[in-house]
């Protein structure tokens, strides 16, 4: 755990008691703070008095009198599409609405720094997609590398439950906007931005909103080097704004699409092999072709993002290859589940956006796509022009009729996961992949997307079996 330093005998405020505010709450207590906790959920607030943490209603009027800041946990809203009581209440009583990320930047450094020969450092991870496949591969490079590093934040562990770094030490953190917005300190030493698509619009006021909340990983301090995306004009907008100079070596340009030329520094990757770029001139390669725990061109992009983070910390080209290779993907991300008589399986139950869904749809050729859920708001445009290679669609979701209406495929409606695989499995021939890339959140039918691609694995391996 990392105690918050600077709260020494303060009374402040938790709101949240999932794996966010729990974590704050205990971080700080352990920095002396008294943690006042709530949750709109009973359930919630039980647990944590049942642990021994004191409740106080935050919506009551005079709730925050003596309180020194309030810690908030980042799925709840502050702004749109309507603030949070409790937070609002803070915001109108002038207490500093901060969360833990927040509290994780200004607490991370100790006097045990000072014997350090390497201080630690942190690399922090944003974008829409390929946030965790990117922090995780650059996790598993550093520790393929030998060096010490530990993973934290929206991949599912608070970042003040990590360990405090020792010498020379790496902590790599994925950060979504939700946990970027808040946050009063942001000082990663180096910085990625992977891409910007569409997502989470109504938390954000739309997309303006939306990339605001990302840049300010870049501006609140700014990151000794900065790792950035170039496929969209709000990347390019970006690196161009960070660079001082043409030849600025801070910004590290990266690409999935195109060959970047330019005197800086660069990492792109096309037809499958990676190339970086400083000063004009090719300095390494990589065939990313055949490496199996990153296919399709979307995870050409994570790999340029995690090799142009490591080479910012001194890495060399050959560590990162042999570590590229034996990567094995995250669960529910392009994750290869079976083959049986040329049929292959894959659960991209993550593909929660358009964009996500229209990458994993290019990844793969002649596919029977499983799709659907609880649309998000944006539309489905975007999947206009992305299902070349689908042969049909087998729609679930509660508003299966509606979702199957807008494809430009043959589109089944089943509805229910069971359906939808007992129907693709019964029409697949050799050489098709059954490709679960909803396009939409599971919250219609599941608790969450991992619950949705483990339900797409039983069913699969129940018929395989069977
Ligand atoms: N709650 C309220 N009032 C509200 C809404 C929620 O009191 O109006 C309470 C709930 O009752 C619950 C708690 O808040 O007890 C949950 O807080 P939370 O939703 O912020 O979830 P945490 O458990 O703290 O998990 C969060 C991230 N969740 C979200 O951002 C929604 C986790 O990312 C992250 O792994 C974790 O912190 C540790 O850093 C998950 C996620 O879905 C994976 N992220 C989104 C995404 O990837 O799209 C952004
Ligand atoms: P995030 O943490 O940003 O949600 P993940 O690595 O969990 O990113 O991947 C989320 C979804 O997006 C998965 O469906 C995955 O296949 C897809 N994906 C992964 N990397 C990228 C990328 N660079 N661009 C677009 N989609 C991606």
């Amino acid at each position: 755990m990392i105690p918050v330093q600077g709260v020494q005998d303060q009374q402040v405020a938790v709101l949240g008691l999932g794996r966010t505010g729990l974590s704050a709450a205990r971080a700080l207590e352990a920095g002396g703070a008294t943690p006042l906790c709530w949750d709109d959920n009973a359930e919630a607030r039980a647990c944590a008095e049942a642990d021994g943490f004191t409740l106080r209603d935050l919506r009551k009027p005079g709730a925050f009198e003596g309180v020194s800041a309030l810690i908030t946990s980042p799925g709840i809203p502050h702004l749109y599409p309507q603030p949070n009581p409790a937070i609002a209440a803070a915001l109108e009583a002038g207490v500093p609405v901060d969360n833990d990320i927040g509290l994780f930047f200004r607490s991370l450094a100790t006097q045990d720094w000072e014997r350090f020969a390497t201080p630690p450092r942190v690399i922090a991870v944003t974008g829409s997609n390929g946030k965790s496949t990117t922090a995780a591969l650059i996790h598993h490079i550093l520790t393929q590398a030998g060096r010490s590093a530990q993973l934290a934040g929206n991949i599912g562990r608070g970042v003040l439950d990590l360990d405090p770094p020792g010498d020379g030490a790496v902590i790599v953190l994925e950060l979504s906007s939700y946990q970027i917005e808040l946050a009063r300190a942001l000082t990663p030493d180096v910085a990625v931005f992977t891409n910007l698509t569409p997502d989470h619009l109504d938390r954000h006021g739309g997309m303006g909103g939306y990339f605001a909340a990302k840049r300010r990983l870049f501006s609140e301090g700014g990151p000794d080097r900065a790792v950035i995306g170039v496929d969209e004009a709000e990347g390019r907008f970006l690196a161009g704004q960070l660079s001082e100079t043409p030849g600025d070596d801070r910004v590290i340009r990266i690409s999935a699409r195109h060959k970047l030329t330019g005197p800086g520094w660069q990492v792109f990757a096309r037809k499958g092999f990676l190339s970086e770029q400083r000063k004009g001139r090719q300095t390494a390669s990589i065939d990313l072709r055949g490496i199996a725990g990153l296919p399709g061109a979307h995870n050409h992009q994570n790999a340029c993002a995690a090799y142009a983070a490591t080479r910012a910390l001194g890495l060399a080209p050959k560590v990162i290859e042999a570590a590229f290779r034996s990567f094995a993907g995250l669960p529910h991300r392009s994750q290869l589940i079976a083959e049986r008589d040329g049929v292959r399986y894959v659960n991209d139950s993550k593909a929660t956006n358009v964009d996500s869904a229209a990458k994993a749809l290019a990844a793969f050729g002649s596919i029977r796509w499983i799709c659907g859920g609880l649309e998000k708001e944006g539309g489905l445009d975007q999947l206009k022009g992305a299902q070349a290679s689908v042969k049909k669609a087998y729609v679930i979701g509660r508003e299966a009729a509606g979702f199957a209406l807008w494809l430009d495929v043959e589109a089944e409606v089943c509805t229910t996961m069971a359906e939808a695989v007992g129907r693709a499995m019964e029409e697949a021939e050799a050489g098709d992949t059954v490709l679960l890339a909803p396009a939409a959140a599971s919250f219609d039918q599941y608790d969450n997307f991992e619950e949705r691609g483990d339900d797409f694995i039983a069913e699969v391996r129940k018929r395989l079996v069977g």
